[in-house]
């Protein structure tokens, strides 16, 4: 009798543990934002304080905003430079205790975000928000004129990385464009606005983020493309080298163009 009252003591106290822990994270227990800046970071300990002070002018005139760190167990600064630039309380942390990966610090960010809109971006300040209100401006012109689902996708212009880079990133991109047939130029590009919604209906496997277009066709989005700055990276080091790039890429181009093929896409009606 004892036994059966203890569990049962157990698991209302593990309940209420859980709804209070719930509550505490998830988005529905916070004032919800138009626009969610997500920034996936790792070890980016110099670059952090400029671009939220960037990000912060860029996005001023877009309506209610957030941004979102999401910190993938960086052993340097990086989170500790975070919080010491949350004082105007548009900006939130999330943490993974150990590394994950880019995509999945992605997708840990946009569950925390409560805006409708995600705008994503690289957190070693290559990225120009500046940029943001020309991705905005496309979503709203296409949110005008049809209820098609959509991804913004920032291209680079005038890509400031080394020749071996651009080279390799250029025949990535024109392959991955050839077996997905994705319409877009250019995939790498971390700049990107999309509804939160049609993002979490996407597929979810480590190094998403460079699939992202092809993944939202899938769902029946459109891309837009609009053209971006980019910048030199100024501090810290790059996290990708060459062959792991490689190797991974490939076999997610298996992957992805199974996953295109196996795409069915239902006419709804009710
Ligand atoms: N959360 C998370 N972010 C990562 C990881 N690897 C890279 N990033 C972030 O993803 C962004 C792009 O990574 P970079 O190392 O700048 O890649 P890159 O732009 O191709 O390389 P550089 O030209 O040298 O900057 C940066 O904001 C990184 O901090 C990771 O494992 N986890
Ligand atoms: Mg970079």
């Amino acid at each position: 009798m004892e036994r059966v009252a203890l569990v049962l003591w157990m698991h209302g106290w593990m309940k209420k543990r859980w709804c209070w822990s719930a509550r505490a994270y998830t988005p529905a227990a916070m004032t919800k934002v138009n626009l969610s800046v997500v920034v996936p970071v790792l070890n980016e300990a110099d670059n952090v304080a400029p671009l939220i002070a960037e990000i912060r002018r860029a996005v001023a005139a877009l309506g209610a905003y957030e941004i979102v760190f999401v910190d993938d167990g960086s052993t340097d600064a990086t989170a500790a430079r975070i919080r010491a630039e949350m004082a105007p309380g548009d900006l939130r942390l999330v943490q993974h205790k150990t590394r994950c990966g880019q995509s999945t610090a992605l997708l840990t960010g946009v569950l925390a975000a409560t805006g409708e809109f995600i705008v994503t971006l690289d957190g070693d300040g290559q990225n120009d928000p500046a940029d943001i209100p020309l991705l905005w401006q496309a979503a709203q012109t296409h949110s005008a004129a049809t209820p098609q689902p959509f991804l913004v996708c920032g291209y680079r212009v005038n890509r400031r990385d080394s020749w071996l880079k651009r080279r390799s990133s250029r025949i990535a991109n024109a392959i991955r464009r050839w077996a997905l047939n994705d319409d877009t130029r250019d995939t790498g590009c971390s700049l990107k606005l999309y509804r939160r919604e049609l993002f979490l209906r996407l597929p979810h496997f480590d190094h998403n983020h460079r699939f992202l277009c092809a993944l939202a066709i899938r769902a029946g989005g459109a891309i837009l493309s609009v053209p971006v700055n980019h910048r030199p990276r100024l501090t810290g080091v790059s996290k990708y080298g060459f062959w792991d790039r490689l190797w991974v890429g490939i076999d997610d181009l298996w992957g992805v163009a199974w996953l295109m093929r196996r795409m069915r896409r239902p006419e709804v009606v009710e």
